[in-house]
């Protein structure tokens, strides 16, 4: 397996309740090494890009609002099969059914706020990190 990059971002469930650090611990212990990371406010014209593929569901304008109700922290993760390994250590979307000791079994409140977002595929990973960071941002 190759080292690979994924995008993580820390929603505002988890900042609200200053639970940064312990969700970064879980990354570098699964050895996921943050190599890019910032704090922000996204705007409503932001989070509903990020999340346009989501466009025509229910819970799009209700995700929007929820991602903008205050600071998440952005970050670019790296390590061997990341992108993969990113969405085992983060768990299900619904936290009722992630497995125990993942981060969304362990912090999530719920399906919406549920702590943590993952790319899910090599492709939207690259598409993801770009939306976000520059390449000079991202120091391995
Ligand atoms: O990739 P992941 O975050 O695990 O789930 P997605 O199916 O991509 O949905 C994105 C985001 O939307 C999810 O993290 C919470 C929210 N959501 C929701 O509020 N209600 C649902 N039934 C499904 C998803
Ligand atoms: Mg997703």
């Amino acid at each position: 397996m190759a080292v690979e990059r994924t995008l993580s971002i820390i929603k505002p469930d988890a900042t609200r309740r200053n639970l940064t650090g312990k969700i970064n611990a879980v990354f570098e212990d699964n050895g996921l090494r943050i190599v890019a990371q910032k704090r922000a406010q996204l705007s409503p014209a932001q989070a509903g890009a990020f999340y346009a593929v989501h466009m025509e569901r229910p819970f799009y304008g209700d995700l929007v609002s929820f991602m903008t109700s205050g600071p998440v922290v952005i970050q670019v993760l790296e390590g061997e099969n990341a992108v993969a390994k990113n969405r085992e250590v983060m768990g299900a979307t619904d936290p009722k059914k992630a497995d125990a000791g993942t981060i969304r079994a362990q912090f999530a409140e719920s399906i919406e706020a549920n702590s943590v977002h993952g790319s899910d595929s090599a492709e939207n990973a690259a598409n993801e990190i770009r939306f976000f960071f520059a390449e000079t941002e991202i120091l391995p």
